[in-house]
Protein backbone atom coordinates (compact mmCIF):
# COMPACT_ATOMS: atom_id res chain seq x y z
CA UNK A 1 0.00 0.00 0.00
CA UNK A 2 1.16 3.98 -0.36
CA UNK A 3 -0.88 6.83 -1.45
CA UNK A 4 -1.47 9.31 -3.93
CA UNK A 5 -0.47 11.95 -2.14
CA UNK A 6 3.01 12.60 -3.41
CA UNK A 7 4.19 15.31 -0.89
CA UNK A 8 3.55 12.14 1.97
CA UNK A 9 5.45 9.66 -0.56
CA UNK A 10 8.30 11.69 -0.91
CA UNK A 11 8.88 12.14 2.79
CA UNK A 12 8.01 8.96 3.64
CA UNK A 13 10.89 7.65 1.10
CA UNK A 14 13.09 10.40 2.39
CA UNK A 15 12.59 8.98 5.89
CA UNK A 16 13.28 5.89 4.76
CA UNK A 17 16.65 6.22 3.22
CA UNK A 18 17.80 8.12 6.47
CA UNK A 19 17.02 5.26 8.82
CA UNK A 20 17.16 2.27 7.02
CA UNK A 21 14.22 0.10 8.01
CA UNK A 22 14.33 -3.45 6.80
CA UNK A 23 10.50 -2.91 5.92
CA UNK A 24 7.71 -0.43 5.64
CA UNK A 25 4.48 -0.42 6.89
CA UNK A 26 1.47 1.33 5.69
CA UNK A 27 -1.04 1.27 8.78
CA UNK A 28 -4.55 0.69 7.76
CA UNK A 29 -6.02 0.54 11.02
CA UNK A 30 -7.92 -3.19 10.39
CA UNK A 31 -8.49 -5.43 13.55
CA UNK A 32 -6.30 -7.99 11.71
CA UNK A 33 -3.81 -5.40 11.32
CA UNK A 34 -4.21 -4.76 15.47
CA UNK A 35 -3.91 -8.63 15.92
CA UNK A 36 -1.43 -8.96 14.39
CA UNK A 37 1.14 -6.69 15.86
CA UNK A 38 -0.57 -7.26 19.23
CA UNK A 39 0.95 -11.18 18.03
CA UNK A 40 4.28 -9.74 17.48
CA UNK A 41 4.46 -7.83 20.35
CA UNK A 42 3.49 -11.14 22.87
CA UNK A 43 6.44 -12.85 21.34
CA UNK A 44 9.23 -10.22 21.80
CA UNK A 45 8.02 -9.81 25.19
CA UNK A 46 6.93 -6.17 24.04
CA UNK A 47 3.20 -7.07 25.62
CA UNK A 48 1.91 -9.66 28.36
CA UNK A 49 -1.29 -10.74 27.76
CA UNK A 50 -3.18 -10.34 30.96
CA UNK A 51 -5.80 -12.78 32.79
CA UNK A 52 -8.15 -12.99 30.11
CA UNK A 53 -11.23 -14.59 32.60
CA UNK A 54 -10.51 -11.28 34.49
CA UNK A 55 -9.58 -8.78 31.60
CA UNK A 56 -9.98 -9.76 28.22
CA UNK A 57 -8.31 -8.78 25.74
CA UNK A 58 -5.93 -6.63 27.78
CA UNK A 59 -1.86 -6.28 27.67
CA UNK A 60 0.71 -4.72 30.25
CA UNK A 61 3.60 -2.88 28.45
CA UNK A 62 6.74 -2.50 30.74
CA UNK A 63 8.22 0.59 29.14
CA UNK A 64 11.76 0.89 30.06
CA UNK A 65 12.97 1.70 33.69
CA UNK A 66 14.44 5.34 32.32
CA UNK A 67 11.71 5.77 29.91
CA UNK A 68 8.60 6.26 32.41
CA UNK A 69 6.89 10.11 31.36
CA UNK A 70 7.19 12.81 29.59
CA UNK A 71 10.79 14.64 29.83
CA UNK A 72 10.37 18.22 29.65
CA UNK A 73 14.14 19.27 29.65
CA UNK A 74 14.27 17.11 26.17
CA UNK A 75 11.74 18.98 24.95
CA UNK A 76 12.41 22.00 22.40
CA UNK A 77 10.53 24.20 20.00
CA UNK A 78 12.69 25.23 17.17
CA UNK A 79 11.41 28.62 15.78
CA UNK A 80 13.72 31.18 13.26
CA UNK A 81 13.59 33.25 16.10
CA UNK A 82 14.18 32.18 19.64
CA UNK A 83 11.53 34.80 20.98
CA UNK A 84 8.58 33.08 18.97
CA UNK A 85 9.08 30.04 21.32
CA UNK A 86 9.61 31.87 24.51
CA UNK A 87 10.88 31.49 28.25
CA UNK A 88 8.05 29.11 28.09
CA UNK A 89 9.98 26.86 26.37
CA UNK A 90 13.46 25.07 25.26
CA UNK A 91 14.48 26.41 22.29
CA UNK A 92 17.35 25.46 19.13
CA UNK A 93 17.84 26.73 15.88
CA UNK A 94 15.65 24.60 13.17
CA UNK A 95 18.94 23.73 10.99
CA UNK A 96 20.80 22.74 13.94
CA UNK A 97 17.88 20.70 15.53
CA UNK A 98 17.40 18.89 12.41
CA UNK A 99 21.47 18.22 11.73
CA UNK A 100 21.45 17.15 15.13
CA UNK A 101 18.32 15.01 14.73
CA UNK A 102 19.00 13.18 11.39
CA UNK A 103 22.48 12.24 12.75
CA UNK A 104 20.58 10.60 15.55
CA UNK A 105 17.92 9.04 12.71
CA UNK A 106 20.86 7.65 10.51
CA UNK A 107 19.96 4.18 10.27
CA UNK A 108 17.98 4.08 13.55
CA UNK A 109 15.55 1.72 12.03
CA UNK A 110 17.88 -1.25 11.08
CA UNK A 111 16.58 -4.21 11.65
CA UNK A 112 13.03 -2.75 12.63
CA UNK A 113 10.04 -2.47 10.52
CA UNK A 114 8.90 1.34 9.61
CA UNK A 115 5.44 2.19 10.36
CA UNK A 116 3.77 4.62 8.45
CA UNK A 117 0.54 5.55 10.71
CA UNK A 118 -2.03 7.69 9.50
CA UNK A 119 -4.23 9.48 11.55
CA UNK A 120 -7.23 11.99 11.89
CA UNK A 121 -7.42 14.48 15.66
CA UNK A 122 -11.26 15.06 15.81
CA UNK A 123 -14.06 13.71 13.62
CA UNK A 124 -12.57 12.64 10.40
CA UNK A 125 -16.03 14.63 9.40
CA UNK A 126 -15.34 17.57 11.80
CA UNK A 127 -14.10 21.09 9.75
CA UNK A 128 -12.40 21.54 12.87
CA UNK A 129 -10.27 18.24 12.71
CA UNK A 130 -6.98 18.28 11.50
CA UNK A 131 -4.79 15.40 9.73
CA UNK A 132 -0.93 13.81 10.62
CA UNK A 133 1.43 10.98 9.51
CA UNK A 134 3.68 9.42 12.23
CA UNK A 135 6.62 7.14 11.25
CA UNK A 136 7.75 4.28 13.79
CA UNK A 137 9.44 1.69 14.57
CA UNK A 138 7.23 0.80 17.81
CA UNK A 139 4.74 -1.60 17.19
CA UNK A 140 3.56 -0.34 20.66
CA UNK A 141 2.80 3.45 19.50
CA UNK A 142 1.19 1.64 16.73
CA UNK A 143 -1.61 0.49 18.72
CA UNK A 144 -1.81 3.00 21.22
CA UNK A 145 -2.10 5.70 18.28
CA UNK A 146 -5.17 3.12 17.11
CA UNK A 147 -6.76 3.85 20.12
CA UNK A 148 -6.06 7.40 20.63
CA UNK A 149 -6.60 8.79 17.32
CA UNK A 150 -8.79 8.17 14.02
CA UNK A 151 -6.17 6.14 12.78
CA UNK A 152 -5.45 4.51 8.97
CA UNK A 153 -7.62 4.58 6.00
CA UNK A 154 -10.34 7.08 6.81
CA UNK A 155 -7.49 9.33 7.41
CA UNK A 156 -5.17 8.64 4.85
CA UNK A 157 -8.40 9.52 2.56
CA UNK A 158 -8.92 13.13 3.83
CA UNK A 159 -4.84 13.85 3.92
CA UNK A 160 -5.26 13.32 -0.10
CA UNK A 161 -8.07 15.06 -0.35
CA UNK A 162 -6.43 18.09 1.80
CA UNK A 163 -2.92 17.55 0.92
CA UNK A 164 -1.83 18.41 4.21
CA UNK A 165 -0.76 16.94 7.56
CA UNK A 166 1.64 17.23 10.22
CA UNK A 167 4.58 15.38 9.76
CA UNK A 168 5.81 13.20 13.26
CA UNK A 169 8.70 11.13 12.56
CA UNK A 170 9.43 9.12 15.79
CA UNK A 171 12.10 6.08 16.33
CA UNK A 172 13.14 4.30 19.52
CA UNK A 173 16.69 4.94 18.85
CA UNK A 174 18.79 2.94 21.72
CA UNK A 175 16.46 4.28 24.59
CA UNK A 176 19.39 5.73 26.27
CA UNK A 177 17.95 9.10 28.01
CA UNK A 178 21.22 10.62 26.44
CA UNK A 179 19.95 10.36 22.91
CA UNK A 180 16.47 11.56 24.49
CA UNK A 181 15.00 14.48 22.20
CA UNK A 182 11.30 15.86 21.19
CA UNK A 183 12.07 18.29 18.87
CA UNK A 184 8.55 20.69 17.64
CA UNK A 185 9.36 22.63 14.07
CA UNK A 186 6.22 24.59 14.24
CA UNK A 187 7.05 26.56 10.97
CA UNK A 188 7.24 23.76 9.15
CA UNK A 189 4.14 21.85 10.69
CA UNK A 190 6.27 18.68 11.96
CA UNK A 191 7.72 16.96 14.54
CA UNK A 192 11.21 14.80 15.63
CA UNK A 193 11.19 12.52 18.66
CA UNK A 194 14.06 10.14 19.41
CA UNK A 195 15.03 7.59 22.25
CA UNK A 196 11.79 7.07 24.21
CA UNK A 197 8.70 5.00 23.86
CA UNK A 198 6.48 6.59 26.59
CA UNK A 199 3.12 8.53 25.73
CA UNK A 200 3.27 11.76 25.46
CA UNK A 201 7.23 11.64 23.57
CA UNK A 202 6.32 8.61 21.13
CA UNK A 203 2.23 9.12 21.22
CA UNK A 204 2.77 12.00 18.29
CA UNK A 205 -0.88 12.48 17.82
CA UNK A 206 -1.28 13.89 21.27
CA UNK A 207 0.59 16.22 23.37
CA UNK A 208 3.50 17.24 19.80
CA UNK A 209 1.07 17.41 17.42
CA UNK A 210 -2.68 18.38 19.20
CA UNK A 211 -1.15 21.04 21.62
CA UNK A 212 2.64 22.45 20.75
CA UNK A 213 1.75 22.12 16.89
CA UNK A 214 -1.64 22.60 17.04
CA UNK A 215 -1.84 25.83 19.72
CA UNK A 216 0.49 27.53 16.84
CA UNK A 217 -2.02 26.40 14.22
CA UNK A 218 -4.99 27.47 16.35
CA UNK A 219 -2.79 31.36 16.81
CA UNK A 220 -2.60 31.64 13.06
CA UNK A 221 -6.32 30.42 12.35
CA UNK A 222 -7.98 32.08 15.04
CA UNK A 223 -8.68 29.22 17.53
CA UNK A 224 -7.07 27.38 20.76
CA UNK A 225 -5.66 24.41 21.48
CA UNK A 226 -6.36 23.27 25.02
CA UNK A 227 -5.11 21.10 27.53
CA UNK A 228 -8.57 20.65 29.06
CA UNK A 229 -11.10 18.26 29.44
CA UNK A 230 -14.54 18.65 27.90
CA UNK A 231 -17.89 17.25 30.47
CA UNK A 232 -21.19 17.76 30.00
CA UNK A 233 -23.40 18.25 33.00
CA UNK A 234 -27.31 17.45 33.25
CA UNK A 235 -29.28 18.40 36.04
CA UNK A 236 -32.29 16.94 37.43
CA UNK A 237 -34.50 19.38 34.96
CA UNK A 238 -32.84 18.05 32.36
CA UNK A 239 -30.71 20.97 31.29
CA UNK A 240 -27.04 20.09 29.83
CA UNK A 241 -23.99 22.67 30.68
CA UNK A 242 -20.59 21.31 29.06
CA UNK A 243 -17.62 23.08 30.84
CA UNK A 244 -13.93 22.37 29.58
CA UNK A 245 -11.34 22.24 32.53
CA UNK A 246 -7.85 22.85 32.43
CA UNK A 247 -6.02 21.33 35.14
CA UNK A 248 -2.09 20.13 34.89
CA UNK A 249 -0.99 16.66 34.37
CA UNK A 250 -2.10 14.21 36.83
CA UNK A 251 -4.53 16.83 38.58
CA UNK A 252 -7.56 15.56 38.30
CA UNK A 253 -9.04 15.48 34.47
CA UNK A 254 -9.78 12.33 33.50
CA UNK A 255 -11.65 11.78 36.99
CA UNK A 256 -13.35 15.07 36.75
CA UNK A 257 -14.49 14.39 32.82
CA UNK A 258 -15.97 10.64 33.70
CA UNK A 259 -17.23 11.75 37.32
CA UNK A 260 -19.61 9.81 39.16
CA UNK A 261 -22.56 11.90 41.03
CA UNK A 262 -23.25 10.82 44.77
CA UNK A 263 -25.78 9.60 45.84
CA UNK A 264 -27.21 12.20 47.56
CA UNK A 265 -27.36 13.81 44.54
CA UNK A 266 -30.26 12.21 42.70
CA UNK A 267 -31.04 12.97 38.82
CA UNK A 268 -27.49 14.79 38.22
CA UNK A 269 -25.65 12.97 34.77
CA UNK A 270 -22.43 13.59 33.98
CA UNK A 271 -21.38 12.98 30.05
CA UNK A 272 -17.89 12.81 29.05
CA UNK A 273 -16.62 14.75 25.74
CA UNK A 274 -13.18 14.64 26.28
CA UNK A 275 -10.58 13.90 28.65
CA UNK A 276 -7.26 15.74 27.88
CA UNK A 277 -7.31 17.62 25.09
CA UNK A 278 -9.97 20.07 23.90
CA UNK A 279 -9.99 22.47 20.28
CA UNK A 280 -12.44 25.35 21.10
CA UNK A 281 -13.65 27.88 18.01
CA UNK A 282 -15.52 30.55 17.57
CA UNK A 283 -18.41 28.73 16.17
CA UNK A 284 -21.10 30.48 13.75
CA UNK A 285 -23.40 31.50 16.49
CA UNK A 286 -20.57 33.43 18.45
CA UNK A 287 -19.88 31.19 20.87
CA UNK A 288 -17.19 28.91 22.04
CA UNK A 289 -17.39 25.57 20.42
CA UNK A 290 -15.31 22.56 21.79
CA UNK A 291 -14.16 19.24 20.37
CA UNK A 292 -11.84 16.41 21.54
CA UNK A 293 -9.17 16.09 18.93
CA UNK A 294 -8.42 12.37 20.63
CA UNK A 295 -10.75 8.99 20.34
CA UNK A 296 -9.50 7.11 23.69
CA UNK A 297 -7.91 8.06 27.18
CA UNK A 298 -4.01 7.61 28.09
CA UNK A 299 -5.15 8.38 31.92
CA UNK A 300 -3.08 7.82 35.03
CA UNK A 301 -4.22 4.04 36.43
CA UNK A 302 -3.28 4.44 40.48
CA UNK A 303 -5.46 5.45 42.20
CA UNK A 304 -8.21 4.59 40.52
CA UNK A 305 -11.01 1.93 42.02
CA UNK A 306 -14.69 1.25 42.18
CA UNK A 307 -14.78 4.03 45.28
CA UNK A 308 -12.88 7.13 43.41
CA UNK A 309 -14.33 6.39 40.15
CA UNK A 310 -16.29 3.36 39.15
CA UNK A 311 -16.42 4.36 35.72
CA UNK A 312 -12.96 4.69 35.07
CA UNK A 313 -12.67 1.54 36.95
CA UNK A 314 -14.94 -0.63 34.78
CA UNK A 315 -13.74 0.91 31.49
CA UNK A 316 -10.55 -0.58 32.14
CA UNK A 317 -11.67 -4.33 32.70
CA UNK A 318 -11.00 -5.41 28.98
CA UNK A 319 -9.42 -4.17 25.47
CA UNK A 320 -6.87 -1.98 27.62
CA UNK A 321 -3.36 -1.52 27.13
CA UNK A 322 -1.32 -1.00 30.86
CA UNK A 323 1.74 0.50 30.57
CA UNK A 324 3.65 -0.22 33.92
CA UNK A 325 1.87 -1.56 36.53
CA UNK A 326 2.86 -4.43 39.41
CA UNK A 327 1.40 -7.73 38.24
CA UNK A 328 -0.77 -10.46 41.13
CA UNK A 329 0.11 -13.94 41.29
CA UNK A 330 -2.69 -15.03 38.76
CA UNK A 331 -1.73 -12.03 36.12
CA UNK A 332 -4.08 -9.11 36.81
CA UNK A 333 -3.18 -5.93 36.94
CA UNK A 334 -2.81 -4.45 39.95
CA UNK A 335 -1.68 -0.73 41.58
CA UNK A 336 -1.52 1.31 44.61
CA UNK A 337 -5.32 2.52 45.45
CA UNK A 338 -6.30 -0.67 44.27
CA UNK A 339 -8.97 -2.41 47.41
CA UNK A 340 -8.33 -5.98 46.10
CA UNK A 341 -5.19 -8.55 45.37
CA UNK A 342 -1.64 -8.17 46.16
CA UNK A 343 0.81 -7.68 44.10
CA UNK A 344 3.54 -10.51 43.68
CA UNK A 345 5.78 -8.76 40.03
CA UNK A 346 6.48 -4.66 40.60
CA UNK A 347 6.28 -2.24 37.23
CA UNK A 348 9.82 -3.40 36.39
CA UNK A 349 8.70 -7.10 36.34
CA UNK A 350 10.71 -7.94 39.45
CA UNK A 351 9.61 -10.10 42.50
CA UNK A 352 7.63 -7.38 44.90
CA UNK A 353 8.47 -7.67 48.56
CA UNK A 354 5.49 -4.95 49.98
CA UNK A 355 8.56 -2.40 49.80
CA UNK A 356 7.80 1.16 48.01
CA UNK A 357 5.68 1.02 45.40
CA UNK A 358 4.61 -1.99 43.02
CA UNK A 359 2.85 0.07 40.26
CA UNK A 360 4.69 3.07 38.86
CA UNK A 361 3.40 6.41 40.11
CA UNK A 362 2.59 7.47 36.11
CA UNK A 363 1.31 3.96 35.55
CA UNK A 364 -1.17 4.14 32.56
CA UNK A 365 -4.15 2.48 31.00
CA UNK A 366 -4.75 3.04 27.24
CA UNK A 367 -8.51 2.80 26.49
CA UNK A 368 -10.73 3.56 23.48
CA UNK A 369 -13.32 6.44 24.34
CA UNK A 370 -16.29 4.08 23.20
CA UNK A 371 -15.84 1.90 26.37
CA UNK A 372 -16.42 4.70 28.78
CA UNK A 373 -20.15 4.30 29.66
CA UNK A 374 -20.93 7.98 30.52
CA UNK A 375 -19.37 8.80 27.08
CA UNK A 376 -21.12 11.64 25.18
CA UNK A 377 -23.03 11.32 22.45
CA UNK A 378 -22.13 14.43 21.02
CA UNK A 379 -18.71 13.88 21.75
CA UNK A 380 -18.55 12.78 17.60
CA UNK A 381 -20.61 15.66 16.60
CA UNK A 382 -18.51 17.49 13.85
CA UNK A 383 -19.50 20.84 14.91
CA UNK A 384 -18.77 20.36 18.73
CA UNK A 385 -20.33 21.54 21.93
CA UNK A 386 -21.07 24.75 23.03
CA UNK A 387 -19.04 26.01 26.47
CA UNK A 388 -20.96 27.32 29.28
CA UNK A 389 -18.35 27.69 31.62
CA UNK A 390 -14.24 27.14 31.32
CA UNK A 391 -12.42 26.13 34.74
CA UNK A 392 -8.76 26.02 36.06
CA UNK A 393 -7.36 24.03 38.75
CA UNK A 394 -4.27 23.32 40.32
CA UNK A 395 -2.65 21.48 42.94
CA UNK A 396 -2.24 23.98 45.12
CA UNK A 397 -2.03 22.68 49.35
CA UNK A 398 -2.82 25.98 50.49
CA UNK A 399 -3.68 29.51 49.14
CA UNK A 400 -6.51 28.36 46.31
CA UNK A 401 -9.74 28.58 47.67
CA UNK A 402 -12.01 25.53 46.82
CA UNK A 403 -13.79 27.65 43.56
CA UNK A 404 -13.84 31.16 42.96
CA UNK A 405 -15.11 32.98 39.29
CA UNK A 406 -13.24 35.72 37.42
CA UNK A 407 -15.22 39.16 36.84
CA UNK A 408 -15.16 38.73 33.16
CA UNK A 409 -13.20 36.84 30.57
CA UNK A 410 -9.90 39.30 30.35
CA UNK A 411 -9.87 38.60 34.61
CA UNK A 412 -10.40 34.85 33.40
CA UNK A 413 -7.06 34.96 31.49
CA UNK A 414 -5.42 36.32 34.56
CA UNK A 415 -6.56 33.83 36.77
CA UNK A 416 -5.77 30.89 33.93
CA UNK A 417 -2.32 33.09 33.05
CA UNK A 418 -1.75 32.91 37.30
CA UNK A 419 -2.11 29.34 37.63
CA UNK A 420 0.07 27.64 39.83
CA UNK A 421 0.12 23.78 40.62
CA UNK A 422 2.93 21.22 42.30
CA UNK A 423 4.64 18.81 39.61
CA UNK A 424 3.95 15.35 39.20
CA UNK A 425 4.90 12.19 38.26
CA UNK A 426 3.80 13.26 34.80
CA UNK A 427 7.13 14.45 34.03
CA UNK A 428 10.45 13.65 34.96
CA UNK A 429 11.68 15.44 37.55
CA UNK A 430 10.72 16.75 41.21
CA UNK A 431 7.60 16.03 42.44
CA UNK A 432 5.35 17.87 44.89
CA UNK A 433 7.22 21.69 43.80
CA UNK A 434 4.39 24.18 43.16
CA UNK A 435 5.06 26.23 39.81
CA UNK A 436 3.37 28.33 37.60
CA UNK A 437 1.91 26.51 35.41
CA UNK A 438 -0.72 29.02 32.42
CA UNK A 439 -3.80 27.14 31.73
CA UNK A 440 -2.06 23.71 32.14
CA UNK A 441 -0.06 24.40 28.97
CA UNK A 442 3.24 25.22 30.43
CA UNK A 443 4.86 22.22 29.06
CA UNK A 444 2.31 22.51 26.09
CA UNK A 445 2.30 25.84 24.48
CA UNK A 446 4.21 26.22 21.24
CA UNK A 447 4.82 29.53 21.31
CA UNK A 448 5.77 32.43 23.47
CA UNK A 449 3.33 32.57 26.33
CA UNK A 450 3.01 36.38 26.37
CA UNK A 451 1.64 36.08 22.66
CA UNK A 452 -0.70 33.03 23.89
CA UNK A 453 -2.26 35.40 26.42
CA UNK A 454 -2.88 38.07 23.71
CA UNK A 455 -4.46 35.63 21.49
CA UNK A 456 -6.91 34.34 24.64
CA UNK A 457 -7.69 38.00 25.13
CA UNK A 458 -8.05 37.83 21.18
CA UNK A 459 -10.85 35.41 20.89
CA UNK A 460 -12.73 36.63 24.11
CA UNK A 461 -13.63 40.23 21.67
CA UNK A 462 -14.06 37.53 18.69
CA UNK A 463 -16.80 35.88 20.52
CA UNK A 464 -20.19 37.35 21.57
CA UNK A 465 -21.47 34.83 24.11
CA UNK A 466 -18.68 33.99 26.18
CA UNK A 467 -18.06 31.47 28.95
CA UNK A 468 -17.77 32.15 32.44
CA UNK A 469 -14.55 31.49 33.84
CA UNK A 470 -13.55 29.69 37.25
CA UNK A 471 -11.13 28.36 39.15
CA UNK A 472 -11.06 25.53 41.17
CA UNK A 473 -8.78 23.67 43.64
CA UNK A 474 -9.80 20.25 45.33
CA UNK A 475 -5.91 19.91 46.95
CA UNK A 476 -6.29 22.15 50.15
CA UNK A 477 -4.52 20.55 52.72
CA UNK A 478 -4.83 20.27 56.71
CA UNK A 479 -1.97 20.75 59.06
CA UNK A 480 -1.59 17.43 58.94
CA UNK A 481 -1.18 16.97 54.97
CA UNK A 482 -4.72 15.60 54.83
CA UNK A 483 -6.72 16.69 52.19
CA UNK A 484 -9.77 19.26 53.45
CA UNK A 485 -12.33 18.55 50.33
CA UNK A 486 -13.81 14.75 49.71
CA UNK A 487 -12.49 15.62 45.69
CA UNK A 488 -14.12 13.11 43.16
CA UNK A 489 -18.19 12.55 42.76
CA UNK A 490 -17.95 15.51 45.43
CA UNK A 491 -16.58 17.80 42.97
CA UNK A 492 -20.25 17.87 41.28
CA UNK A 493 -21.21 20.04 44.28
CA UNK A 494 -18.81 23.02 43.12
CA UNK A 495 -19.82 21.94 39.24
CA UNK A 496 -23.86 22.65 40.58
CA UNK A 497 -22.93 25.99 41.90
CA UNK A 498 -21.06 26.95 38.45
CA UNK A 499 -24.05 25.46 36.18
CA UNK A 500 -26.41 27.54 38.03
CA UNK A 501 -24.22 30.84 38.10
CA UNK A 502 -23.98 30.07 34.34
CA UNK A 503 -28.06 30.71 34.81
CA UNK A 504 -27.64 33.57 36.81
CA UNK A 505 -29.07 31.42 39.90
CA UNK A 506 -26.63 31.25 42.51
CA UNK A 507 -25.30 33.52 44.63
CA UNK A 508 -21.82 34.46 45.63
CA UNK A 509 -20.20 37.24 47.67
CA UNK A 510 -17.30 39.62 45.86
CA UNK A 511 -13.79 39.37 47.06
CA UNK A 512 -10.79 40.82 46.05
CA UNK A 513 -9.42 38.07 43.95
CA UNK A 514 -13.18 37.04 42.53
CA UNK A 515 -16.94 35.89 43.17
CA UNK A 516 -17.00 33.29 45.75
CA UNK A 517 -19.85 31.19 46.91
CA UNK A 518 -20.79 31.51 50.36
CA UNK A 519 -21.33 27.92 52.85
CA UNK A 520 -25.15 27.79 52.08
CA UNK A 521 -24.86 28.47 48.65
CA UNK A 522 -23.28 24.60 47.95
CA UNK A 523 -25.15 21.68 47.92
CA UNK A 524 -23.67 20.12 50.89
CA UNK A 525 -26.52 17.73 51.25
CA UNK A 526 -25.32 14.53 52.30
CA UNK A 527 -21.64 16.12 52.56
CA UNK A 528 -20.37 14.98 56.15
CA UNK A 529 -17.94 17.84 55.65
CA UNK A 530 -17.16 19.94 59.24
CA UNK A 531 -18.60 23.56 59.25
CA UNK A 532 -15.28 24.84 60.18
CA UNK A 533 -13.56 23.16 57.41
CA UNK A 534 -15.56 23.77 54.50
CA UNK A 535 -15.48 27.64 55.93
CA UNK A 536 -11.98 27.19 55.28
CA UNK A 537 -12.39 26.25 51.87
CA UNK A 538 -14.56 28.73 50.96
CA UNK A 539 -12.31 32.16 52.05
CA UNK A 540 -9.20 33.44 51.21
CA UNK A 541 -6.54 34.75 53.19
CA UNK A 542 -5.96 38.38 51.84
CA UNK A 543 -2.32 38.60 53.29
CA UNK A 544 -0.88 35.23 50.93
CA UNK A 545 -3.07 36.65 47.90
CA UNK A 546 -1.10 40.24 48.14
CA UNK A 547 2.43 37.80 47.87
CA UNK A 548 0.40 35.50 45.36
CA UNK A 549 -0.43 38.74 43.74
CA UNK A 550 2.89 40.08 43.09
CA UNK A 551 4.33 36.95 42.33
CA UNK A 552 2.41 37.04 39.70
CA UNK A 553 3.72 40.43 38.46
CA UNK A 554 7.46 39.06 38.87
CA UNK A 555 6.10 36.27 36.00
CA UNK A 556 4.43 38.03 34.36
CA UNK A 557 7.59 40.70 33.85
CA UNK A 558 9.70 37.93 32.45
CA UNK A 559 7.69 37.60 29.20
CA UNK A 560 8.11 41.61 29.75
CA UNK A 561 6.94 44.17 26.73
CA UNK A 562 5.37 40.96 24.86
CA UNK A 563 2.89 40.43 27.80
CA UNK A 564 -0.56 42.32 26.92
CA UNK A 565 -0.71 45.68 28.54
CA UNK A 566 -4.81 44.33 28.95
CA UNK A 567 -3.30 41.53 31.59
CA UNK A 568 -1.09 43.51 33.69
CA UNK A 569 -3.81 45.63 33.78
CA UNK A 570 -5.99 43.01 34.98
CA UNK A 571 -2.95 42.13 37.72
CA UNK A 572 -2.88 45.75 38.80
CA UNK A 573 -6.16 45.79 39.67
CA UNK A 574 -6.59 42.75 41.51
CA UNK A 575 -3.52 43.93 43.82
CA UNK A 576 -4.95 47.20 44.23
CA UNK A 577 -8.56 45.42 45.95
CA UNK A 578 -6.07 43.21 48.12
CA UNK A 579 -4.25 46.21 48.95
CA UNK A 580 -7.71 48.17 49.77
CA UNK A 581 -9.00 45.01 51.43
CA UNK A 582 -5.88 44.97 53.52
CA UNK A 583 -6.06 48.48 54.56
CA UNK A 584 -9.45 47.96 55.84
P1 LIG B 1 -3.01 13.74 32.71
O1 LIG B 1 -3.53 12.55 31.97
O2 LIG B 1 -1.59 13.54 33.20
O3 LIG B 1 -3.12 15.01 31.94
O4 LIG B 1 -3.81 13.85 34.10
P2 LIG B 1 -5.30 14.17 34.57
O5 LIG B 1 -5.42 15.62 34.81
O6 LIG B 1 -6.30 13.54 33.66
O7 LIG B 1 -5.34 13.49 36.02
P3 LIG B 1 -6.22 12.28 36.62
O8 LIG B 1 -7.69 12.53 36.58
O9 LIG B 1 -5.76 11.04 35.99
O10 LIG B 1 -5.79 12.32 38.16
C1 LIG B 1 -4.49 12.18 38.60
C2 LIG B 1 -4.43 11.82 40.06
O11 LIG B 1 -5.19 12.74 40.85
C3 LIG B 1 -4.99 10.44 40.34
O12 LIG B 1 -4.12 9.77 41.22
C4 LIG B 1 -6.31 10.72 40.99
O13 LIG B 1 -6.68 9.69 41.86
C5 LIG B 1 -6.09 12.06 41.69
N1 LIG B 1 -7.35 12.87 41.77
C6 LIG B 1 -8.21 13.12 40.75
N2 LIG B 1 -9.29 13.85 41.18
C7 LIG B 1 -9.08 14.08 42.49
C8 LIG B 1 -9.83 14.80 43.50
O14 LIG B 1 -10.89 15.36 43.26
N3 LIG B 1 -9.28 14.84 44.75
C9 LIG B 1 -8.10 14.22 45.04
N4 LIG B 1 -7.64 14.32 46.28
N5 LIG B 1 -7.38 13.53 44.12
C10 LIG B 1 -7.85 13.46 42.87
C1 LIG C 1 0.16 14.38 30.58
O1 LIG C 1 1.30 14.20 31.02
O2 LIG C 1 -0.43 15.49 30.68
C2 LIG C 1 -0.58 13.26 29.94
C3 LIG C 1 0.15 12.03 29.65
O3 LIG C 1 -1.74 13.42 29.63
S1 LIG C 1 1.18 12.19 28.24
O4 LIG C 1 0.49 11.65 27.10
O5 LIG C 1 2.40 11.48 28.51
O6 LIG C 1 1.45 13.60 27.99
MN1 LIG D 1 -2.43 15.53 29.92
Amino acid sequence: MSTSNASLKNWVEEVARLTTPDSIHWCTGSDTENSNLVDVMVRSGDLIKLNPLTHPNCYLHRSHPSDVARVEHLTYVCTKSREDAGPNNHWKDPAEAHRKMDALFAGSMRGRTMYVVPYCMGPVDSPFARCGVEITDSPYVVVNMRIMTRMGDDALRRIERENSFVKGLHSLGDLSPDRRFIMHFPEELSIKSVGSGYGGNALLGKKCHALRIASWQAREEGWLAEHMLIMGVQSPSGETHYIAGAFPSACGKTNLAMLVPPESMPGWKIWTVGDDICWLQVGADGQLRAINPEAGYFGVVPGTNRKTNCNAYDMIQRDTIFTNVALTADNQPWWEGMETGTPVTDWQGKPYSGNGLAAHPNSRFTVSAKQNPIYSSLAEAPEGVPISAILFGGRRREVAPLVYEARNWAHGVLVGAGMASETTAAAVGQMGVVRRDSMAMKPFCGYNFADYFKHWLAVGKKATKLPRVFHVNWFRQDKNGKFMWPGYGENLRVLKWIAQRCEGKAMAVETAIGFLPRAQDLDVTGLNLDPATLQTLLSIDEAAWKQEMESIGKYLDEYQTRVPAELRKEQQSVAQRLSAANAA
